[in-house]
């Protein structure tokens, strides 16, 4: 059966062929990202066996501790990104600073943004962790340096972007642009291979997911949005669903339908516009919804269209089935 099924490249290669101006230099790109994807699936699988579980004791941008499977992930994508020959420029959760890619045969001008591995808090706990990708193309003048404008576009601005989900099995899902597929590691081959194509996001669904021990830090409104959340729209109770890892739980959600909430709190100024950052997990996981039929927002308007103005800035996150969505804009517009 394997055998019958359609690798990565060759969807790629296909969806190439309906898009006449498209290049072959893309495929390069995701060539890279798939070892990557690989590499760094093997080290989560036997975490547990090789001590590679603990912190390194250096402190992230983020003011997290970082564990040695983020190092060990982030080191791997920098790295593999940098030979693919078609990347100019990279920003990583894990790098304080934009990373320029100067390999003197390099003719790049994609730029290469994510987040080595989210969810890091439950590395320890065998809990499903993820890889989140966002893909542009650079602004400024190929004869001069990446500058910081190039990785402050807007979501809608995306080439492509998806996550690698470290689960059961381990996925990749991704959208181009012209739908969203999913496509599963076969160890057996080494491939991974197609097995979710045309992903939809249902219209509606039964699970919310938000963290509610932050509700003493939400302000009236964000507690009554989430309160709406709890219930469908005949008044019966939704489950509530939360992993504490994006990837996971936005893969739930996008599959069986309902809506991911990670609202602003009052707590610190770090979290004023929550915890999501923009660049890395809320644009890359907006395109997915939106390619899915679902929906992004921020409370008020939708995440890709959002001007970013720093590489690590946060943005409140509410993503799923387009009829909460719908219904999360009717409340906050009326609540003004
Ligand atoms: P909390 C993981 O650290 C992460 O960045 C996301 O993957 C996840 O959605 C969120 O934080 C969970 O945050 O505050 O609920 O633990």
């Amino acid at each position: 059966m394997s055998a019958q099924r359609v690798t990565v490249i060759e969807h790629l290669l296909s969806q190439q062929n309906a898009i006449p101006t498209a290049t072959g230099r893309f495929t390069h790109l995701f060539n890279e990202l798939i070892l990557s994807a690989k590499i760094i699936s093997r080290e989560v699988r036997k975490a547990g066996l090789v001590d590679a579980l603990g912190f390194t004791g250096e402190i992230n941008i983020q003011g997290e501790a970082v564990k040695k499977l983020d190092d060990f992930s982030n080191d791997i994508l920098l790295y593999r990104m940098s030979k693919s020959g078609v990347v100019c420029g990279m920003a990583s959760e894990e790098n304080d600073d934009i990373v320029l890619v100067n390999n003197e045969n390099s003719t790049g001008d994609y730029i290469f943004i994510f987040d080595p591995l989210d969810g890091s808090s439950n590395i320890d706990i065998n809990v499903n962790i993820g890889t989140i990708f966002s893909v542009y193309k650079r602004k400024s003048a190929a004869s001069g340096d990446v500058c910081k404008e190039d990785f402050l576009q807007k979501g809608t601005e995306q080439l492509a972007a998806g996550y690698v989900l470290y689960g059961s099995s381990t996925m990749l899902v991704f959208t181009t642009g012209q739908g969203v597929y999913g496509f599963t590691f076969d160890p057996g081959v080494g491939e991974f291979l197609l097995s979710h194509a045309q992903m939809q996001n249902p219209q509606s669904g039964n699970i919310y997911s938000v963290n509610e021990g932050n509700r003493s830090y939400w302000d009236a409104q964000i507690c009554n949005v989430v309160d709406a959340m709890k219930i469908d729209k005949n008044g019966t109770p939704r489950s509530l669903r939360y992993i504490g890892s994006l990837v996971a739980d936005f893969h739930r959600n996008f599959i069986y339908g309902g809506i991911f909430i990670y609202p602003p709190d009052n707590r610190d100024e770090k979290s004023k516009n929550g915890k999501l950052r923009l660049l890395y997990e809320a644009n890359p996981m907006a395109f997915l919804a939106e390619q899915g039929g679902g929906g992004a927002i921020d409370g008020k308007q939708r995440i890709l269209d959002i001007q970013p103005t720093s590489i690590h800035q946060r943005v409140p996150l509410y993503t799923g089935s387009q009829d909460d969505i719908t219904k999360i804009l009717e409340m906050m517009s009326s609540a003004g």
